[in-house]
Protein backbone atom coordinates (compact mmCIF):
# COMPACT_ATOMS: atom_id res chain seq x y z
CA UNK A 1 0.00 0.00 0.00
CA UNK A 2 1.06 3.48 -0.72
CA UNK A 3 0.17 6.75 0.34
CA UNK A 4 -0.11 10.34 -2.04
CA UNK A 5 -2.62 13.82 -2.60
CA UNK A 6 -5.11 13.62 -5.01
CA UNK A 7 -4.29 16.65 -7.49
CA UNK A 8 -6.53 16.35 -10.44
CA UNK A 9 -9.57 14.54 -10.50
CA UNK A 10 -11.66 13.95 -13.85
CA UNK A 11 -14.78 12.49 -13.05
CA UNK A 12 -13.72 8.25 -12.78
CA UNK A 13 -10.06 8.84 -13.23
CA UNK A 14 -7.24 10.61 -10.39
CA UNK A 15 -4.08 11.38 -10.29
CA UNK A 16 -2.00 10.89 -7.35
CA UNK A 17 0.80 12.35 -6.21
CA UNK A 18 3.29 10.19 -4.20
CA UNK A 19 5.75 11.85 -1.50
CA UNK A 20 8.88 10.80 -3.42
CA UNK A 21 6.91 13.29 -6.55
CA UNK A 22 5.91 10.37 -9.11
CA UNK A 23 2.24 11.07 -10.64
CA UNK A 24 0.06 7.87 -10.32
CA UNK A 25 -3.47 7.34 -12.13
CA UNK A 26 -5.78 5.48 -9.76
CA UNK A 27 -9.40 4.36 -9.64
CA UNK A 28 -11.35 4.01 -6.86
CA UNK A 29 -12.64 0.65 -5.11
CA UNK A 30 -15.71 0.69 -3.04
CA UNK A 31 -17.65 3.85 -1.85
CA UNK A 32 -16.65 6.84 0.11
CA UNK A 33 -18.93 9.20 1.77
CA UNK A 34 -18.92 12.45 3.51
CA UNK A 35 -21.46 12.14 6.95
CA UNK A 36 -24.64 14.22 6.55
CA UNK A 37 -24.20 15.56 3.15
CA UNK A 38 -24.87 13.72 -0.49
CA UNK A 39 -21.75 14.70 -2.97
CA UNK A 40 -21.62 14.11 -6.38
CA UNK A 41 -17.24 13.09 -6.42
CA UNK A 42 -16.20 11.05 -3.36
CA UNK A 43 -12.79 12.33 -3.77
CA UNK A 44 -11.53 15.53 -4.72
CA UNK A 45 -8.22 17.25 -5.03
CA UNK A 46 -6.08 17.59 -1.61
CA UNK A 47 -7.47 14.28 -0.50
CA UNK A 48 -4.59 12.12 1.07
CA UNK A 49 -5.31 8.20 0.13
CA UNK A 50 -4.05 5.24 0.29
CA UNK A 51 -3.97 2.94 -2.77
CA UNK A 52 -2.50 -0.22 -4.00
CA UNK A 53 -0.51 -0.60 -7.65
CA UNK A 54 -2.04 -3.38 -10.06
CA UNK A 55 0.65 -5.87 -10.39
CA UNK A 56 2.10 -5.21 -13.74
CA UNK A 57 0.32 -2.46 -14.10
CA UNK A 58 0.82 1.62 -14.30
CA UNK A 59 -2.77 1.86 -12.44
CA UNK A 60 -3.55 2.13 -9.14
CA UNK A 61 -6.57 1.37 -6.58
CA UNK A 62 -7.65 3.74 -3.86
CA UNK A 63 -9.11 1.82 -1.46
CA UNK A 64 -8.99 4.64 1.87
CA UNK A 65 -9.26 8.45 2.43
CA UNK A 66 -7.66 10.18 5.26
CA UNK A 67 -10.33 12.47 7.12
CA UNK A 68 -10.56 15.80 5.60
CA UNK A 69 -9.21 18.69 7.55
CA UNK A 70 -11.66 20.63 5.63
CA UNK A 71 -13.05 20.99 1.98
CA UNK A 72 -14.94 23.32 0.07
CA UNK A 73 -17.65 22.49 -1.17
CA UNK A 74 -20.47 24.13 -4.14
CA UNK A 75 -24.44 22.88 -4.51
CA UNK A 76 -23.56 20.87 -7.78
CA UNK A 77 -26.97 23.02 -9.61
CA UNK A 78 -28.91 25.65 -8.20
CA UNK A 79 -31.60 23.56 -6.62
CA UNK A 80 -29.82 20.41 -6.00
CA UNK A 81 -29.41 19.13 -2.67
CA UNK A 82 -26.20 17.46 -3.90
CA UNK A 83 -22.99 18.89 -3.44
CA UNK A 84 -19.46 18.78 -5.43
CA UNK A 85 -16.53 19.30 -3.70
CA UNK A 86 -14.20 21.70 -5.39
CA UNK A 87 -10.87 20.19 -3.35
CA UNK A 88 -10.03 19.84 0.47
CA UNK A 89 -7.32 19.74 3.31
CA UNK A 90 -7.00 23.70 2.32
CA UNK A 91 -4.55 25.74 3.63
CA UNK A 92 -5.72 28.94 2.22
CA UNK A 93 -7.81 30.77 -0.09
CA UNK A 94 -7.15 33.20 -2.59
CA UNK A 95 -9.90 34.99 -3.94
CA UNK A 96 -9.23 36.38 -7.60
CA UNK A 97 -11.23 39.49 -8.55
CA UNK A 98 -10.55 42.13 -11.12
CA UNK A 99 -12.22 45.76 -11.65
CA UNK A 100 -12.92 45.45 -15.34
CA UNK A 101 -12.52 42.88 -17.74
CA UNK A 102 -14.11 41.35 -16.37
CA UNK A 103 -15.76 42.84 -13.47
CA UNK A 104 -15.83 41.24 -10.36
CA UNK A 105 -19.41 41.96 -8.32
CA UNK A 106 -19.34 43.34 -4.86
CA UNK A 107 -21.77 40.93 -3.66
CA UNK A 108 -19.70 37.90 -5.57
CA UNK A 109 -16.53 38.74 -3.32
CA UNK A 110 -19.50 38.58 0.19
CA UNK A 111 -20.71 35.60 -0.47
CA UNK A 112 -17.53 34.29 -1.84
CA UNK A 113 -16.09 35.35 1.71
CA UNK A 114 -18.86 34.49 3.99
CA UNK A 115 -19.01 30.75 2.32
CA UNK A 116 -15.06 30.86 3.34
CA UNK A 117 -15.89 31.78 6.87
CA UNK A 118 -18.15 29.32 7.43
CA UNK A 119 -15.69 26.50 6.46
CA UNK A 120 -13.13 28.31 8.82
CA UNK A 121 -10.49 28.77 5.84
CA UNK A 122 -8.68 32.22 5.68
CA UNK A 123 -9.15 34.17 2.61
CA UNK A 124 -6.97 36.16 0.92
CA UNK A 125 -8.38 38.48 -1.78
CA UNK A 126 -6.17 39.49 -5.03
CA UNK A 127 -7.10 42.36 -7.40
CA UNK A 128 -5.37 41.55 -10.70
CA UNK A 129 -5.25 43.67 -13.98
CA UNK A 130 -4.03 46.80 -12.42
CA UNK A 131 -2.37 47.69 -15.87
CA UNK A 132 -5.81 48.05 -17.22
CA UNK A 133 -7.08 50.84 -14.51
CA UNK A 134 -8.14 54.19 -15.41
CA UNK A 135 -8.29 56.38 -12.00
CA UNK A 136 -11.98 55.36 -11.35
CA UNK A 137 -10.89 51.51 -11.51
CA UNK A 138 -8.30 52.21 -9.15
CA UNK A 139 -9.99 54.61 -6.90
CA UNK A 140 -12.88 51.80 -6.68
CA UNK A 141 -9.90 49.08 -6.04
CA UNK A 142 -8.45 51.16 -3.77
CA UNK A 143 -11.85 51.72 -1.69
CA UNK A 144 -12.61 47.47 -1.48
CA UNK A 145 -8.72 47.07 -0.97
CA UNK A 146 -9.16 49.02 2.16
CA UNK A 147 -12.66 48.14 2.64
CA UNK A 148 -11.77 44.48 3.32
CA UNK A 149 -8.68 45.09 4.76
CA UNK A 150 -10.12 46.45 7.84
CA UNK A 151 -12.73 43.68 8.20
CA UNK A 152 -9.31 41.29 7.92
CA UNK A 153 -8.57 40.10 4.52
CA UNK A 154 -4.98 40.91 3.03
CA UNK A 155 -5.31 42.05 -0.19
CA UNK A 156 -2.68 42.49 -2.92
CA UNK A 157 -3.70 44.25 -5.80
CA UNK A 158 -1.36 42.88 -8.82
CA UNK A 159 -0.30 42.69 -12.34
CA UNK A 160 0.53 39.27 -13.96
CA UNK A 161 0.67 40.81 -17.60
CA UNK A 162 3.55 43.27 -15.89
CA UNK A 163 4.48 41.15 -12.60
CA UNK A 164 3.96 44.00 -10.24
CA UNK A 165 3.44 42.98 -6.24
CA UNK A 166 3.41 39.32 -8.10
CA UNK A 167 6.44 38.95 -4.99
CA UNK A 168 3.86 39.62 -2.41
CA UNK A 169 1.78 36.92 -3.38
CA UNK A 170 4.87 34.38 -3.74
CA UNK A 171 5.63 35.01 -0.18
CA UNK A 172 2.31 34.68 1.19
CA UNK A 173 1.72 31.52 -0.45
CA UNK A 174 4.78 29.36 0.47
CA UNK A 175 4.90 26.64 1.86
CA UNK A 176 1.27 26.51 2.61
CA UNK A 177 -1.77 24.69 0.29
CA UNK A 178 -3.77 27.39 -1.53
CA UNK A 179 -6.80 27.44 -3.58
CA UNK A 180 -6.88 29.94 -5.92
CA UNK A 181 -10.87 31.05 -7.14
CA UNK A 182 -12.66 33.77 -8.67
CA UNK A 183 -14.67 34.20 -11.91
CA UNK A 184 -13.93 33.22 -15.70
CA UNK A 185 -11.25 34.86 -17.14
CA UNK A 186 -9.47 37.34 -14.08
CA UNK A 187 -6.06 35.60 -14.98
CA UNK A 188 -5.92 32.76 -12.04
CA UNK A 189 -4.11 30.46 -14.57
CA UNK A 190 -2.02 33.44 -15.66
CA UNK A 191 -0.70 33.93 -12.60
CA UNK A 192 0.13 30.07 -11.69
CA UNK A 193 2.34 30.25 -15.43
CA UNK A 194 4.18 33.33 -13.86
CA UNK A 195 4.68 31.41 -10.56
CA UNK A 196 5.75 28.00 -12.24
CA UNK A 197 6.79 28.85 -16.08
CA UNK A 198 6.91 25.68 -16.72
CA UNK A 199 2.92 24.59 -16.17
CA UNK A 200 2.24 25.88 -19.04
CA UNK A 201 -1.59 26.14 -18.11
CA UNK A 202 -4.37 26.89 -21.01
CA UNK A 203 -5.22 30.57 -20.89
CA UNK A 204 -7.19 32.63 -22.93
CA UNK A 205 -8.40 36.08 -23.69
CA UNK A 206 -12.16 37.27 -22.74
CA UNK A 207 -14.94 36.83 -25.75
CA UNK A 208 -14.93 40.57 -26.80
CA UNK A 209 -18.43 41.11 -26.92
CA UNK A 210 -19.53 40.35 -23.27
CA UNK A 211 -15.68 40.93 -21.84
CA UNK A 212 -16.05 37.49 -19.92
CA UNK A 213 -14.06 34.52 -19.29
CA UNK A 214 -14.15 31.71 -21.45
CA UNK A 215 -14.18 29.15 -18.89
CA UNK A 216 -11.03 27.63 -19.87
CA UNK A 217 -9.71 25.52 -16.86
CA UNK A 218 -12.48 22.88 -16.49
CA UNK A 219 -11.00 20.71 -13.53
CA UNK A 220 -9.33 21.66 -10.30
CA UNK A 221 -5.79 20.59 -10.24
CA UNK A 222 -2.97 20.92 -7.65
CA UNK A 223 0.20 22.10 -9.04
CA UNK A 224 3.89 22.60 -7.00
CA UNK A 225 5.26 25.52 -6.90
CA UNK A 226 9.10 26.11 -6.98
CA UNK A 227 9.46 28.01 -4.00
CA UNK A 228 7.62 25.75 -1.58
CA UNK A 229 4.03 24.99 -1.59
CA UNK A 230 0.79 23.83 -4.12
CA UNK A 231 -1.90 26.05 -5.81
CA UNK A 232 -5.07 24.80 -6.69
CA UNK A 233 -6.26 26.24 -10.01
CA UNK A 234 -10.30 25.65 -10.34
CA UNK A 235 -12.84 26.63 -13.30
CA UNK A 236 -14.19 30.13 -12.80
CA UNK A 237 -17.21 30.67 -11.02
CA UNK A 238 -20.16 31.34 -12.21
CA UNK A 239 -22.50 32.92 -9.52
CA UNK A 240 -21.66 31.60 -5.76
CA UNK A 241 -24.31 28.23 -5.08
CA UNK A 242 -23.63 29.33 -1.56
CA UNK A 243 -23.81 26.29 0.68
CA UNK A 244 -26.86 26.33 3.37
CA UNK A 245 -26.62 28.40 5.78
CA UNK A 246 -28.78 28.19 9.35
CA UNK A 247 -30.30 32.08 8.88
CA UNK A 248 -29.61 32.89 12.51
CA UNK A 249 -26.20 32.28 11.54
CA UNK A 250 -25.12 33.92 8.81
CA UNK A 251 -24.10 37.16 10.26
CA UNK A 252 -21.28 35.06 11.74
CA UNK A 253 -19.83 35.46 9.16
CA UNK A 254 -19.80 38.47 8.03
CA UNK A 255 -17.23 39.28 10.86
CA UNK A 256 -18.04 43.35 11.44
CA UNK A 257 -21.64 42.32 11.88
CA UNK A 258 -20.33 39.84 14.01
CA UNK A 259 -18.31 42.17 16.40
CA UNK A 260 -20.93 44.57 16.47
CA UNK A 261 -23.91 42.27 16.85
CA UNK A 262 -22.66 41.73 20.47
CA UNK A 263 -24.58 45.48 21.25
CA UNK A 264 -27.65 44.29 19.83
CA UNK A 265 -30.59 44.24 22.56
CA UNK A 266 -31.62 40.85 21.51
CA UNK A 267 -29.02 37.71 21.60
CA UNK A 268 -30.73 36.45 18.41
CA UNK A 269 -31.29 39.97 16.63
CA UNK A 270 -31.05 39.25 13.16
CA UNK A 271 -30.02 42.84 12.08
CA UNK A 272 -33.57 43.35 10.10
CA UNK A 273 -35.37 45.90 11.35
CA UNK A 274 -34.95 44.50 15.51
CA UNK A 275 -35.33 47.26 18.22
CA UNK A 276 -32.23 48.09 19.95
CA UNK A 277 -30.16 46.70 17.46
CA UNK A 278 -26.65 48.12 17.15
CA UNK A 279 -25.86 46.52 13.17
CA UNK A 280 -28.79 49.07 12.13
CA UNK A 281 -27.40 52.43 13.32
CA UNK A 282 -23.12 51.35 12.31
CA UNK A 283 -24.48 50.69 8.45
CA UNK A 284 -26.44 54.46 8.97
CA UNK A 285 -23.04 56.10 10.44
CA UNK A 286 -21.21 53.99 7.50
CA UNK A 287 -19.16 52.43 9.97
CA UNK A 288 -20.40 48.97 8.68
CA UNK A 289 -20.20 49.27 5.17
CA UNK A 290 -23.86 49.69 2.99
CA UNK A 291 -22.66 46.67 0.01
CA UNK A 292 -21.61 44.36 2.74
CA UNK A 293 -24.97 44.74 4.34
CA UNK A 294 -26.73 44.31 1.35
CA UNK A 295 -24.65 41.57 0.43
CA UNK A 296 -25.78 40.09 4.17
CA UNK A 297 -29.39 40.81 3.35
CA UNK A 298 -29.11 39.04 0.25
CA UNK A 299 -27.88 36.01 1.64
CA UNK A 300 -30.75 35.89 4.52
CA UNK A 301 -33.51 36.62 1.77
CA UNK A 302 -32.19 33.48 -0.01
CA UNK A 303 -32.35 31.21 2.93
CA UNK A 304 -35.68 32.58 4.33
CA UNK A 305 -36.89 31.37 0.83
CA UNK A 306 -35.95 28.42 0.26
CA UNK A 307 -38.36 27.79 3.49
CA UNK A 308 -41.32 29.46 2.47
N1 LIG B 1 -3.98 43.15 -19.04
C1 LIG B 1 -3.88 42.06 -18.28
N2 LIG B 1 -4.36 40.88 -18.73
C2 LIG B 1 -4.23 39.80 -17.93
C3 LIG B 1 -3.62 39.87 -16.65
N3 LIG B 1 -3.67 38.64 -16.09
C4 LIG B 1 -4.26 37.82 -16.99
N4 LIG B 1 -4.61 38.52 -18.10
C5 LIG B 1 -5.29 38.00 -19.32
O1 LIG B 1 -6.62 37.60 -18.95
C6 LIG B 1 -7.06 36.53 -19.79
C7 LIG B 1 -7.65 35.41 -18.97
O2 LIG B 1 -6.63 34.80 -18.19
P1 LIG B 1 -6.72 33.31 -17.60
O3 LIG B 1 -5.47 33.10 -16.83
O4 LIG B 1 -7.06 32.35 -18.70
O5 LIG B 1 -7.97 33.45 -16.62
P2 LIG B 1 -8.59 32.36 -15.61
O6 LIG B 1 -8.97 33.09 -14.38
O7 LIG B 1 -7.65 31.22 -15.45
O8 LIG B 1 -9.92 31.90 -16.40
P3 LIG B 1 -10.74 30.49 -16.32
O9 LIG B 1 -9.75 29.37 -16.43
O10 LIG B 1 -11.67 30.55 -17.46
O11 LIG B 1 -11.44 30.50 -14.99
C8 LIG B 1 -5.83 36.11 -20.61
O12 LIG B 1 -5.95 36.69 -21.90
C9 LIG B 1 -4.67 36.73 -19.86
O13 LIG B 1 -3.58 37.03 -20.70
C10 LIG B 1 -3.12 41.14 -16.21
O14 LIG B 1 -2.57 41.33 -15.12
N5 LIG B 1 -3.29 42.20 -17.07
MG1 LIG C 1 -7.86 29.16 -15.79
ZN1 LIG D 1 -28.86 43.57 15.52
Amino acid sequence: METGVVVKSTGSRYKVMTPDGRNIECTIKGRFRIKDIQTTNPIAVGDRVKFSLLPGKEIGIISEIEERKNYIIRKASNLSKKYHIIAANIDQVFLMVTIRMPKTLQEFIDRFLATSEAYRIKSIIIFNKIDLYDEEDTAKMNYLASLYSDIGYNCYCISVKTGKNVELVKEAMKDKVNLIAGNSGVGKSSLLNLLNPSLKLKTDELSPYHEQGKHVTTFPEMHPMPFGGYVVDTPGLRGFGIIDMDKNEIYHFFPEIFRKSKECRFHNCLHVNEPGCAVIPAVESGDIDIMRYRSYLNILDDENRKYR
